[in-house]
């Protein structure tokens, strides 16, 4: 697999050589000197495209580094010669030999000091290693990296109770070497706090991705299942290295063709390339199936046909695919069917599934993003009025994900207050990795802060200390089954995630997913040092520009706990003013309720009374007008606009100052990214500067639109040092966007 996916970059840059090389003939006839190509072309540079990801493996340049690495690993030995363990043997000779400059030699006994040795705890060689208390700790996905003596000789051992644990120990080592950390003592024992760590692609069989920014869907249907495009085995090798054990193929806005026997197909090809990368397939299961592709006239989950087609498409499934994850399902919410469309309810589908999956160990992961216009209550209440009188009727194979916050992926929301709320279920965390409401393509935002907020925030739920983490790692209430999942950002674009820094959003959902625990600051500075260069300085300045940018978008875009006020549909862009559509619930005035008193949404007890469903003292803490944090006060209150806040500027005042420390902050962001100009290379460097220009101009964008438009209801003029719009409101408001992604 390494290998085709270096035969794809050398193609990419023998294209790059090609058009170097047309060009230079041309000038080369026009000159008559010919051999000048010659030259050109030996010393022409390889393109840096972003491929490679964090798993680029540099030859390692720092002399004294180089010198220790090469004595504590100078040969390796990997027992067995199952998939995996091969997957392991071709990662390392390809990895070692890159870093090291030098070839590092298969053996197959320990003879010499510096033998790396890799295999499970139970082969021959390692049963007396690892002692049982230890075994059974690690669990089936655990690893330990260790360095021992065995015969007398100096060892490093990479050991777990399967080999995908074996492999997961692997990433972690060569993580190790390549971000140059000591390895001199090694006693690291790594255990993965979430069981079910999964990526959602919202990818449509026609290849489109919903809310994708990177290009069409790494899933090339069409082809398959005889065309394996050797991405495949790059995704899979991505994602095992961060820890990501399942995918979910398809769009939660499901399409029930991909249960048909001819998709079905394909699914097991992609299976099978993913399987020992340990990384599961699971699809989305749209509930209208039976009727659609099952020639029925009902789906309703209580009837025994629709149940009976269910398990025999299930068993189908587990014929091609037996590792086969489970189903990911939206049911009636934003117009997909479900068990309501039969007077059922949410348990009624979800058990309906879990029961033909159960079998096989195969879970339903039950969305519970629902919300209906129709229903007059305040949409952020909707899902747990739904879904909290449900709690205990699921079955034991049944997840129930909820997005991190009440409303939908905003730039910041308080914690959904399911989490906590559902004691007797387990819940799936669903993080939205590619970035609908953050900028889309464009815009630099890391999201590792976005995620540990939501992860950190304590519930309450069992008195202090109940954090969202702990719910759904399982360790508050009791569950063994415990899930995570990221809404994809990755196309086919060949840096796979559009903005290249958009990889690090996918490398801090693994890396949490494994392990809430890690800072937002470990995360990015590991994925620099992968990604770019372990020179400190540099790992500085670019960890400073991560590290700024999510508090950035969030002050350009909607601070103080603003939401919901982007552009209509496509939501790129500002756009405050979207109202009178045929749902309130998609419009933006219905969420931030500007008037000439003041703006925000009343969810306290004399609102919506939003709070009530959060336990104490969080309710109280969010309830009241002083005690609630500024950054979530207009999600939760109807503000005057000469509320004084803390900084003690008036409440328009300080509205206008987020919006311009937003853009100001982008343009530290470009500032801090200039200065690394010649320290990378040139393509990386340019696309990232470009990038950050769009980021700048729209952040102003968003700050004059929202400033403007928000000044019709204030009424008071803009202060001193508020950088004036160069234009006018109107203007922001006729801007349309027919082509937007
Ligand atoms: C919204 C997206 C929409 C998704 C929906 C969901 O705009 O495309 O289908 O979330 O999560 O944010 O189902």
């Amino acid at each position: 697999m390494i290998l085709e996916s270096k035969i794809l970059s050398l193609k990419e840059r023998y294209c790059t050589l090609h058009k170097n090389i047309i060009v230079l003939i041309w000038y080369g006839k026009k000159m008559r000197r010919y051999f000048i190509l010659l030259i050109v072309f030996t010393f022409t540079t390889f393109a840096e495209d972003g491929y490679r990801l964090w798993l680029r493996y540099e030859r390692i340049t720092d002399s004294k580094v180089l010198n220790t690495y090469r004595a504590y690993i100078k040969e390796f030995i990997v027992v067995d010669s199952t998939e995996t363990m091969n997957v392991i043997r071709e990662e390392l000779r390809y990895a070692l030999s890159n870093y090291l400059g030098c070839k590092v030699n298969e053996v197959y006994e320990v003879k010499n000091d510096g033998t790396l040795l890799c295999g499970t705890t139970s082969s021959p060689i390692l049963r007396t290693v690892v002692r049982e208390v230890k075994r059974r700790e690690l669990g089936d996905e655990g690893f330990m990296i260790l360095s021992i003596r065995i015969n007398g000789k100096q060892c490093i051992v990479i050991t777990g109770n399967s080999d995908k644990a074996v492999l997961y120990g692997t990433f972690h080592f060569l993580r190790l070497i390549g971000t140059h950390s000591d390895i001199t003592k090694l006693s690291i024992i790594s255990i993965p706090k979430i069981k079910i760590r999964v990526l959602n692609h919202w990818d449509n069989l026609d290849r489109k991705v919903e809310r994708g920014y990177a290009g069409l869907s790494l899933w090339d249907w069409h082809k398959l299942p005889e065309y394996i495009d050797p991405r495949y085995r790059d995704y899979a090798r991505a994602n095992a290295s961060i820890g990501i054990n399942g995918t979910v193929l398809t769009n939660v806005n499901a399409n029930a063709y991909v249960l048909t026997p001819q998709y079905l197909r394909k699914v097991a090809a992609l299976a099978n390339v993913f399987r020992p990368y340990g990384l599961k397939v699971y699809l989305t299961a749209r509930f209208s199936a039976p009727i659609e592709i099952g020639g029925m006239h009902t789906a309703d989950p209580l009837i025994p046909e629709v149940r009976s087609w269910w398990r025999r498409k299930v068993s189908e499934i587990y014929s091609l695919i037996p590792d086969f994850g489970g189903f990911l399902v939206k049911a009636n919410s934003e117009g997909q069917p479900g068990p309501q469309n039969y007077g059922r309810s949410h348990a009624d589908g979800a058990n309906m599934l879990a029961e033909a999956l159960a079998p096989y160990n195969g879970i339903v992961m039950w969305r519970a993003f629902v919300y209906d216009n129709s229903i007059p209550e305040d949409r952020a209440k909707q899902a747990y009025n739904e879904f909290k009188p449900l709690d205990g009727t699921f079955h034991s194979n049944v997840l129930i994900q909820v997005k991190n916050g009440p409303i939908d992926f905003q730039p910041r929301e308080p914690f959904h207050p399911l989490f906590g709320g559902m004691p007797n279920t387990p819940l799936v965390a669903e993080f939205q990795i590619t970035q609908e409401y953050l900028g889309q393509g464009t815009h630099l935002v890391y999201l590792a802060p976005l995620f540990k907020e939501c992860l950190d925030s304590d519930t309450y739920a069992k008195g202090e200390g109940s954090i969202v983490a702990k719910v759904i790692d399982g360790s508050l209430f009791g569950h063994n089954v415990t899930g995570i999942a990221g809404v994809a950002n990755t196309g086919n674009e060949r840096n796979w995630t559009g903005h290249l820094f958009g990889q690090a959003n996918w490398y801090a959902f693994g890396r949490l997913a494994w392990d809430h625990s890690l800072s937002s600051e470990e995360i990015a500075q590991e994925w620099i040092r992968l990604t770019f260069t372990n020179n400190n300085e540099f790992v500085l300045i670019v960890k400073q520009i991560m590290m700024i940018s999510r508090e950035a978008a969030v002050l350009y875009m909607t601070p103080l706990g603003l939401h919901h006020i982007m552009g209509w549909d496509h939501h790129y862009g500002p756009a405050p003013w979207i109202k009178d559509k045929h749902r309130a619930d998609w419009t933006s005035v219905y969420y931030h309720r500007a008037d000439t008193l003041g703006i925000g949404f009343d969810r306290t007890a004399k609102g919506s009374n939003a709070v009530a469903q959060y336990f104490s003292p969080v309710a109280l803490q969010f309830g009241t007008l002083e005690l609630c944090p500024e950054k979530y006060l207009l999600w939760f209150h109807h503000v005057p606009w000469d509320y004084r806040m803390r900084s003690g500027r008036t409440l328009w005042e300080e509205l206008c100052y987020c919006y311009s420390a937003g853009v100001d902050s982008v343009r530290k962001m470009q500032r801090l990214w200039n200065t690394l100009e010649h320290q990378i290379d040139e393509e990386r460097f340019d696309h990232v500067r470009m990038l950050l220009t769009i980021q700048e101009k729209e952040a102003r964008w968003w700050k004059n639109a929202c400033c403007l438009y928000f000044q019709t209801f204030s009424r008071r003029p803009f202060p001193e040092w508020f950088e004036k719009p160069d234009t006018t409101l109107e203007y922001y408001q006729n801007l349309s966007f027919p082509f937007a992604p």
